[in-house]
């Protein structure tokens, strides 16, 4: 994935002096330095402020493609900068490509609008790539971390359930895995902190929910008989938050965990659970235990999931 992207639009002041000024950035996390900006600029006035072509800048390992397009204006000019890492710089030709295939109809816009809608052109780098990012989110203590565990490091539930039991989350946890063949980013949510990352303009919330394709939403049985209003309004935070800041294609599924602890009375009102989720508020509910007889559930889950990711691709 790209580091980032940026509009830089350069005006000109009546004493000739260049101001560059960021107008949009993509993720929204992305930091661009002062002295990365004034270089972008100047490398392109170097070149002639040659448009529609695809210039590469080399800054220490990383590499800039950038690109300029004819404006009707004499004063200002607009650069539009994509900051690849090292580990994508062997990638440079499919995001030229990107580049090139996309611009135009970026350009159809007018100025305002570019701006305000760089985010959506600027996603397509980065939505482009195979790296997958999966957030687990939730009530305390209803599972997360153990589903992670023994999904991806293939941890012995038994003992999850016994003596190796996770210790409560701080904050949000990041974990890069290979499952089947796509590169997976995970993120591991603290219950404790929900709030946070459902609270409007918070960077919590941005850090969590930013870029992220799969989230998996985790309460227990135990949630749900106990307070399963807090269990419905809580996804539809999750719902509001995802609409506004994940990518456009991300998806919301549900776990209903520790069906192991479900006892005979409770199952006409847990099955109802699906129902609610599913019917009002479309999101996927699947239920699941990590407890070794029941396992199997978990699995099914995680592999409903991957085939929906495929076939979104
Ligand atoms: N009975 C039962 N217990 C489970 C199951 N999955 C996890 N647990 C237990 O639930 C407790 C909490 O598990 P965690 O995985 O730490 O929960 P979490 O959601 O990550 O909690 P926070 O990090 O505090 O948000 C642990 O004691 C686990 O052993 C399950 O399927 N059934
Ligand atoms: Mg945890």
């Amino acid at each position: 994935m790209p580091l980032g992207a940026v509009i830089i639009e350069n005006t000109m002041s009546e004493e000739f002096n260049i101001k560059s000024e960021i107008r949009s950035s993509y993720p929204k996390t992305f930091k661009i330095s002062r002295g990365l900006v004034h270089k972008i600029t100047q490398f392109f006035m170097q070149s002639g402020g040659r448009v529609d072509e695809v210039l590469e800048l080399n800054y220490g390992d990383k590499l800039v493609l950038i690109l300029s397009k004819k404006i009707d204006s004499d004063q200002s000019n607009e650069i539009i900068a994509l900051i690849l890492s090292p580990q994508e710089v062997l990638n440079k030709n499919k995001f030229i490509d990107l580049i090139k295939n996309d611009i135009d109809n970026f350009y159809k816009k007018d100025k305002q609008d570019r701006f305000s809608n760089f985010e959506t052109f600027a996603r397509l780098f980065f939505s482009e790539s195979e790296t997958k990012k999966l957030l687990f989110i939730g009530f305390p203590s209803s599972g997360k971390t153990s589903i992670k565990k023994s999904i991806f490091d293939k941890e012995d539930p038994q003992s999850l359930l016994g003596n190796a039991s996770p210790e409560p989350t701080r904050g949000l946890v990041h974990f890069i895995y290979s499952w089947f063949n796509a590169t997976v980013g995970i993120v591991d949510s603290s219950g404790q902190e929900f709030d946070s990352y459902v609270s409007d303009g918070s960077d919590e919330q941005i850090r969590a929910f930013e870029g992220s394709d799969i989230i998996i939403y985790v309460f227990d049985v135990i949630n749900w008989k106990q307070e399963s209003e807090k269990v419905i309004d809580n996804l539809k935070k999750i719902i509001s938050t995802k609409n506004a800041i994940s990518p456009p294609n991300s998806k919301i599924y549900a776990f209903c965990h520790k069906i192991d602890l479900l006892t005979d009375p409770d199952k006409d009102s847990i099955l109802k659970v699906k129902q609610i989720l599913e019917k009002d508020l479309n999101v996927k509910a699947t239920f699941s235990s990590i407890q070794p007889e029941l396992i199997h559930t978990l699995f099914r889950s995680m592999e409903l999931i991957l085939r929906d990711t495929r076939k979104r691709r």
